[in-house]
Formats: C-alpha cells, sequence, structure tokens
C-alpha cells in the first residue's frame, strides 16, 4: 500500500458562517477562523477543509456559488483569504476548498446569460429541456423536495436543478463548462491551496431525460441520478487537467456511490480522486420517505457498512471516516448518547474515528461534544431543506407535531449552530445577533470550561489524535471486525507487522462482557487508551465494559 500525508492525516471541518464572527454581525468569517487557528492547531489536526467562502445569494448557505474567484463580502475580502492559508502554512498545517460544480447559483452571471435567450452562447452550460405534455421534461425529483424541473417563462423552457430552484445543475457534456470549472480550480492550487473536498461530484455526469423508473428516493439516488455514463471520463480530465503534476489531495462527496462501484473512483490505478465520502451510514436511519421518516439505526448493519468499505477500499484505494457534517446531525446526538452518559459516549465516538483505517474527518465542535438542539419554532429554523419539507407538509396538511421531531433528530441545522466557545453570552461565536440561535446548552458544554479540565472530551481528542500519530498501525494496518452479530459491541482488531491493537467499544447504557478471543486471552493486553477513569481488568477470558465505554488494547506478540 502506497504511504501518502492525505492517508496520515487529520482533517478537521470548518462551517465558517457557524465557527467565529470576528466583527458582530452575527455571521462567522475568515478573520473569525483566523483567530482560532491555535485552536485548531492544538487539536493536533493536519488539514483544514473549509466549507463554501465564495460569493453567493446563500440560498443554500454557499453551496449556490454565483462567483467561483470572489470571497462573499460577509465572510471577508481575498486579503483575508491569502491571511488565513498563509496562517495555515506557517503552522505546518494544509487547507482544501469545497468546489460545488455540480450547479452553481442561479444568480452566477453564466446562468443569467444562459437564461436570456435559446440562442445565447451560455444557453448550453446549464441543462434546458421542452416540457412534454405541458408539463415537466420528466420526473425528476429534487434532493429538497419538489420537481427537480424549474419552468422559466423567458424562453419558455425547463432547466433541471437536482438541488433548489436556485441551484441549477451545469451541463458537464459541454467542454466549455468543464474548462471553466477546471480553470476556477487551477485559480485556487496557484494560491497554494492543498486540494479539494468536491460537493456531490458523484452527480455530473447525467443520465438521459426520459422518465426514469425510480421508487425509494435513496436507491433511485444512485440509480438514477448518481454515477452517469461520463462520470469516470470527467474525473480523469479533471485529474489530468487540475491535480497531476501538483502534489494536492481530493475528497469527492458521493451521495449514490456503493459498495459495488466506490474502488472506480478512489483505485490507487485510476487517477481519479483520493477519497469518497459515501453515506451508507449516513442515510442508515433514513426510512421509505426519506431522512424526515426516521427508523432507529440498526447497529449491526452500521458496523458491517465500516467493516465493507474497508474491505473495498481499505487497500487498493482509501477510505473516509466520518460520522457527521455540516449536512447531518451531531454525531453524540445520532449514534451514541446525548443525555447521562454524553460525556462517556462523546470520547468513545473519538476512539472510533481515530482508530480505524481512513482518513478520520472532525467536524467543528464534535471535538467538545456538541449536541443536537431542539428549537420550538420553524421560526428559529434557517436550513432550506428544513423549510422546504415544513412548507410542503403544511401545504399538503402534514403532521407537523410529527415533522417537528423528525427535524430535531434530521434537520441540518442542528450541526450548524454557532461553535460553543465559552459560557459567555452567545457562546463567545459573537458579540451580536447570530443568524442562528446558539445552543442553550453552551453553558454547560463549550470549549473554554474543557480546556480548563484535563479528564475533558476536548483532551480525550486530543489524547486519541497524539495516540494515532504515535502508532501508524492506527493509519495502515489491517481493519478487522471481531463480533459481527454483537448487537452491543463493536470491536475490531488493528493489525501490522509490528503491532496487535483490539478496539473494544460499547454502545450501550449497560454493562457488557465482551470475550477475547482464545489467542488473545493467553496474551498479555496492555491498555493504551480508555474513556474511563477505572477500567475493569480482564477476568477469566473476558472483559466488561461500563456503559459506553471504549477502550484500547495493545496485545502483547509472543513468539
Ligand atoms: O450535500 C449533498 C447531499 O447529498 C445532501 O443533499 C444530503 O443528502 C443532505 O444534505 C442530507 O440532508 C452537499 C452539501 O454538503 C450540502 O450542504 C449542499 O446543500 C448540497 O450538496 C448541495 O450543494
Ligand atoms: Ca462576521
Amino acid at each position: 500500500m502506497k504511504k501518502t500525508w492525505w492517508k496520515e492525516s487529520i482533517i478537521y471541518q470548518v462551517y465558517p458562517r457557524s465557527f467565529k464572527d470576528s466583527n458582530g454581525d452575527g455571521i462567522g468569517d475568515i478573520p473569525g477562523v483566523i483567530s482560532k487557528l491555535d485552536y485548531i492547531k492544538s487539536l493536533g489536526v493536519d488539514i483544514i477543509w473549509l466549507c463554501p467562502v465564495y460569493e453567493s445569494p446563500n440560498d443554500d448557505n454557499g453551496y449556490d456559488i454565483s462567483n467561483y474567484r470572489a470571497i462573499h463580502p460577509e465572510f471577508g475580502t481575498m486579503q483575508d483569504f491569502d491571511n488565513l492559508l498563509k496562517g495555515v502554512h506557517d503552522r505546518g498545517m494544509k487547507l482544501i476548498m469545497d468546489v460545488v460544480a455540480n450547479h452553481t447559483s442561479d444568480e452566477h452571471a453564466w446562468f443569467e446569460e444562459s437564461r436570456s435567450s435559446k440562442d445565447n452562447p451560455k444557453r448550453d452550460f446549464y441543462i434546458w429541456k421542452p416540457g412534454k405534455d405541458g408539463t415537466e421534461p420528466n420526473n425528476w425529483m429534487s434532493f429538497f423536495g419538489g420537481k427537480a424541473w424549474q419552468y422559466d417563462e423567458q424562453t419558455e423552457e425547463y432547466y433541471l436543478h437536482l438541488f433548489t430552484k436556485k441551484q441549477p445543475d451545469l451541463n458537464w457534456e459541454n467542454p466549455e463548462v468543464r474548462r471553466e470549472v477546471f480553470d476556477q480550480m487551477k485559480f485556487w492550487v496557484d494560491k497554494g491551496v492543498d486540494g479539494f473536498r468536491l460537493d456531490v461530484i458523484s452527480l455530473i455526469s447525467k443520465r438521459n431525460y426520459e422518465d426514469t423508473p425510480y421508487s425509494e428516493f435513496n436507491e433511485t439516488i444512485a440509480e438514477v441520478y448518481a454515477n452517469g455514463p461520463r462520470i469516470h471520463e470527467f474525473l480523469k480530465e479533471m485529474n489530468k487537467e487540475v491535480l497531476a503534476n501538483h502534489d494536492v489531495m481530493t475528497v469527492g462527496e458521493g451521495p449514490g456511490i456503493t459498495l459495488e462501484n466506490g474502488l472506480n473512483y478512489v483505485g490507487d490505478d485510476r487517477e481519479e480522486l483520493n477519497m469518497i465520502f459515501h453515506f451508507d451510514h449516513m442515510f442508515i436511519d433514513h426510512g421509505p420517505q426519506g431522512k424526515f421518516d426516521t427508523v432507529p439505526v440498526d447497529f449491526i448493519h452500521f458496523k458491517k457498512v465500516f467493516g465493507d468499505w474497508d474491505k473495498k477500499l481499505g487497500t487498493s484505494g482509501w477510505n473516509s471516516i466520518f460520522l457527521g457534517n455540516h449536512d447531518f446531525p451531531r454525531i453524540v446526538s445520532r449514534f451514541a448518547n446525548d443525555e447521562e452518559y454524553w460525556e462517556e459516549a462523546s470520547k468513545l465516538l473519538a476512539l472510533m474515528l481515530l482508530s480505524m483505517r481512513g482518513t478520520p474527518y472532525i467536524y467543528q465542535g464534535d471535538e467538545f461534544g456538541m449536541t443536537n438542539v431542539t428549537f420550538d419554532t420553524i421560526d428559529d429554523y434557517r436550513d432550506v431543506e428544513t423549510l422546504n419539507v415544513w412548507k410542503e407538509t403544511q401545504e399538503n396538511s402534514g403532521d407537523l407535531d410529527k415533522l417537528m421531531k423528525a427535524i430535531h433528530w434530521q434537520g441540518r441545522d442542528n450541526a450548524r449552530t454557532p461553535v460553543q466557545w465559552d459560557d459567555s453570552a452567545n457562546a463567545g461565536f459573537t458579540s451580536g445577533e447570530p443568524w442562528i440561535k446558539v445552543n442553550p446548552n453552551y453553558e454547560s458544554i463549550n470549549a473554554k470550561s474543557q480546556e480548563m479540565n484535563p479528564r475533558s472530551v476536548l483532551h480525550f481528542y486530543r489524547k486519541m489524535i497524539t495516540i494515532r500519530k504515535t502508532y501508524p498501525v492506527l493509519v495502515y494496518g489491517d481493519f478487522e471486525i471481531i463480533n459481527e452479530d454483537d448487537a452491543s459491541i463493536f470491536a475490531y482488531y488493528r493489525q501490522d507487522e509490528e503491532y496487535h491493537m483490539l478496539i473494544v467499544l460499547n454502545f450501550s447504557s449497560e454493562d457488557q462482557s465482551f470475550a477475547l478471543e482464545q489467542e488473545i486471552a493467553k496474551a498479555e493486553l496492555i491498555r493504551i487508551v480508555s474513556n474511563y477513569r477505572q477500567s475493569n481488568e480482564v477476568e477469566n477470558g473476558a472483559i466488561v465494559l461500563q456503559p459506553w465505554e471504549g477502550i484500547m488494547y495493545k496485545i502483547k506478540k509472543t513468539n
């Protein structure tokens, strides 16, 4: 297996709008990020992934770009960006940009030209179709509710938008479009950025526009919207035009990428991407009607997702390890316990995230256990996906109480409340009125108080990061799940020529006994780390794990 820096790195994701406000307008900004670079560095992470900071009308918080080469004034100036990049590099870290190239904003100059007339030279930059029998060209649906086609009066045709109607999809079939996208990527490479996170890159090549049969939305994504016929050709072209000859990394966001085709994106011999984010564990609690139709997480399936993907990508490609981001609930609320065992459970997830094979991604605030939020009224929500589903449900006289509960579980704003820096007003995020309310639990959960407590979640993350850097087996070593059918314990080995590690994680609020395999029971086990002050000893070949306890052992090799 080839060894490289991005396999050995730990990535920290910054959603700048919610990170730190420097000028009191209530919106996080680039100078705010700069002011926290020492903090980020102190975690021990290597790379910062910066969510979009480009010019944008903010229909989808910057994932609707109106100018790829300009910084949104609410985030600062290009000079601020240059200072940020320098600050990151001066501290020995790297920075990757978020590229949103499946679609632009409808306020991008290209789209304004494109929609102006059928013979405009930019017409073919987007996907325009005449209606069929007086209605949409086909039955495609938007990820954010409603039809994926918008009728435009001006030229009496429909354009495709897989996300909101203010996010028209680019036509990647057009070589001019690809050249423009690659050119703006080169612009950032020339500035010295160290790579890219590529938004919904699995969707850029479209299938034909006949009606495509679909059933359940999540499956439909893979079969209808993602993995289109020219996807690999486009990615190879991007690699050749932008990435080759630069030491930059890529991670492609891949809704619809499956176990069967994942390696086609990241295989060592493919010359496409370095890593992808697949969604098999992110959609795990989505029911037949999608994310707001929540079903319980099937824990055995959850483990299997990690096992299966490691088998596919672990050695002939590379995996990324993440449990959440700006689109999903807070990880401790979703996969663990944010009440009685909040502290243990937050640490347990750190232990998991940082002991698997693949590059780990930490989302801002998770390093000190930020949780979901439960706003009582829809007026406090900001996310376009949440607001759209609310409106739709209202129009159809659906059950709004039920929906509100689902929003509390699944809404994207759970991850977007401001980072809780301290226990002062607005959690130290802003001196003004924050664009979205702060989670009221900031007085007990915040970075400052944990900074002062050596036993805090925050210090545990630092410890786990140090441990990952100390034992390369945690990066490259084989990953093997031990007790696939255990409904409470996630246990696995990491192993190379030098080391053999055992990780046991109790994902339940009860004591659980874990029986060691015979061979292992005979060996000497050295406890490297645990999230409890006091752990039980191995007795009669078994360990009794306390609620949400996680332990990593080094197994002494005997010859
Ligand atoms: O997300 C893509 C994606 O698949 C999401 O729509 C995801 O399914 C959804 O958020 C789950 O609720 C990316 C960005 O990460 C997201 O913030 C953008 O809104 C979206 O693309 C459109 O650019
Ligand atoms: Ca600001």
